[in-house]
């Protein structure tokens, strides 16, 4: 049996019950065959690949908080610090109640490749918890921070391991969360990313994924000869991600059809109104029904289907396993040129290989949503030196790492024979700068 084929069954064995996990180590596995089996040998006596799929260390705690009704709610916590070859552990904080450890493993194993594709020093993690914002008052929100960051807080530093957001996990929750390391620790430190501009933030950080996403679409485009002027566009999810893709596609000259969230989803044929949007999930906190009251000629349906509008564009923000093949299928069926990953692992393995079959354009998200880390890398090094750059330098800044990381995928992809697999491309681009930090630093 092949190297690849070996390691992939060690970790489905070794793994049970991690569906999600199984998935990311294939599709990154799969893609890096060609390289492995150049260096076999080496790599076998090594046990690299062991190595890669195995994090460096986990966490899993117990949160206990309180909530309104005097009522004490216990919820588990994660922190999965997978890979530090590079640079501190870094990724964000998903707060789900579909949280457990297989989904911040997928999470925390992808943000290793993602965040070598930046270019800049930071390793893979990742964390989270089962608690689920939803429907909570700030106090209750709060107080699940707290007592998340009274634990977690012993494993992190600016210089070990820096969480961010993620789903659920917003500047409210960084801001809470930031007060209780700084409250415990003594110490005033870039710890997280995604802060208030009045404590350490980052300009551009809360637009940073999506507009990175963007960034990367229109060059990938540009690169096989489309303008994405005039492209109609759909969009699922209508969280962080969603709003500042949606805002820089139509800035771009594209026009956004849909948006959704976890009950429904909204098709405006005269475009999404993004400040609408804005106003309905960032201040009201409400759902996607209320957009019919700002946009009388808009619909509202329940359920899924975004991917069912005809359009040339597919950009799914929302979360994982979220496009499957029937969608894939409707999509190829509707004309889509190209679909390009704002969430993490949208598409489905069969999904992927469709499209790619049916010569879509395809960009995964390590890639193509690698905006928003990047930024938070930013942010680091703003902390560091104790400065805060305007917006303008940030965003160009931005501009440059995310029309870089397309080219030296679409290189990569070209020089191991996969010409326009921007998966392959993106996978051997990432692993190629972990694997020689990994070799040099011996066996660790
Ligand atoms: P948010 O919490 O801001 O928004 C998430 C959106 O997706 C909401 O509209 C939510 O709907 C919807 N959603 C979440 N879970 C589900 C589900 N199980 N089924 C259907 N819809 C769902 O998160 P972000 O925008 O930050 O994250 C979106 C994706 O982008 C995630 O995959 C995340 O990992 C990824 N990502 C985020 C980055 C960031 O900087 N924030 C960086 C890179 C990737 P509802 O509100 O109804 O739950
Ligand atoms: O998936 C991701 O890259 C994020 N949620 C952002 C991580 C970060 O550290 O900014």
């Amino acid at each position: 049996m092949s190297y690849v084929d070996e390691v992939i069954e060690q970790v489905v064995e070794k793994n049970p019950a991690q569906p999600e996990f199984h998935q990311a180590v294939k599709e990154v596995l799969e893609s890096l065959r060609v390289v492995v089996e150049a260096n076999e040998e080496k790599f076998r006596k090594d046990a690299l690949l062991e190595r890669l799929v195995n994090p460096e260390r986990q966490f899993t705690f117990r949160v206990p908080w309180v909530d309104d009704k005097g009522q004490v709610q216990v919820n588990t916590g994660y922190r999965v610090q997978f890979n530090s070859a590079i640079g501190p552990y870094k990724g964000g904080l998903r707060l789900h109640p579909s949280v457990n450890i297989g989904i911040i493993k997928f999470l925390g194993f992808e943000q290793i490749f993602k965040n070598s594709l930046t270019g800049l020093p930071i390793g893979g993690g990742k964390g989270g918890s089962d608690f689920d914002p939803k429907g909570k008052s700030d106090r209750e929100v709060m107080a699940f921070c707290q007592s998340f960051m009274t634990e977690l807080c012993k494993y992190i530093g600016a210089d070990t391991d820096v969480p961010a957001g993620d789903i659920g996990t917003g500047a409210r929750e960084i801001g809470y969360m930031f007060g209780q390391y700084k409250r415990i620790r003594g110490v005033y430190e870039g710890v997280l990313t995604g802060k208030g501009l009045s404590y350490g933030g980052s300009l551009a950080r809360t637009e940073a994924t999506g507009y990175g996403l963007l960034y990367l679409t229109k060059e990938m485009l540009k690169t096989n000869g489309v303008d994405i002027a005039g492209k109609t566009v759909a969009v699922s999810g209508a969280g962080n991600v969603a709003i500042y893709a949606i805002q820089k596609a139509t800035e771009m000259g594209a026009k956004v059809v849909t948006c959704s969230d976890s009950t429904g989803w909204v098709y405006d044929p005269e475009g999404i109104d993004v400040a609408a949007l804005k106003e309905i999930k960032e201040v009201k906190r409400a759902r996607l029904t209320e957009y019919k009251n700002y946009r009388p000629n808009s619909e509202y349906h329940e359920g899924k289907g975004v991917w069912s509008v005809k359009v040339d564009i597919a950009l799914p923000c929302a979360t994982q396993n979220e496009l499957d093949l029937e969608d894939a299928k409707q999509l190829v069926a509707n004309g889509v040129i190209a679909v390009c990953e704002g969430a993490n692992m949208p598409t489905t393995l069969e999904a992927t290989k469709y499209l790619q079959d049916n010569k879509v354009y395809f960009v995964p998200g390590k890639a193509a949503n690698a905006g928003g880390v990047a930024t938070s890398a930013l942010e680091m090094s703003q902390n560091s030196e104790r400065l805060s750059w305007t917006f303008e330098e940030v965003d160009a800044k931005l501009q440059n790492i995310m029309v870089n990381i397309f080219h030296n995928l679409d290189d990569a992809a070209k020089k191991y024979g996969f010409e326009g697999n921007y998966v392959v491309g993106a996978n051997i681009a990432g692993f190629e700068k972990v694997v020689d930090a990994m070799q040099a630093q011996g066996i660790c």
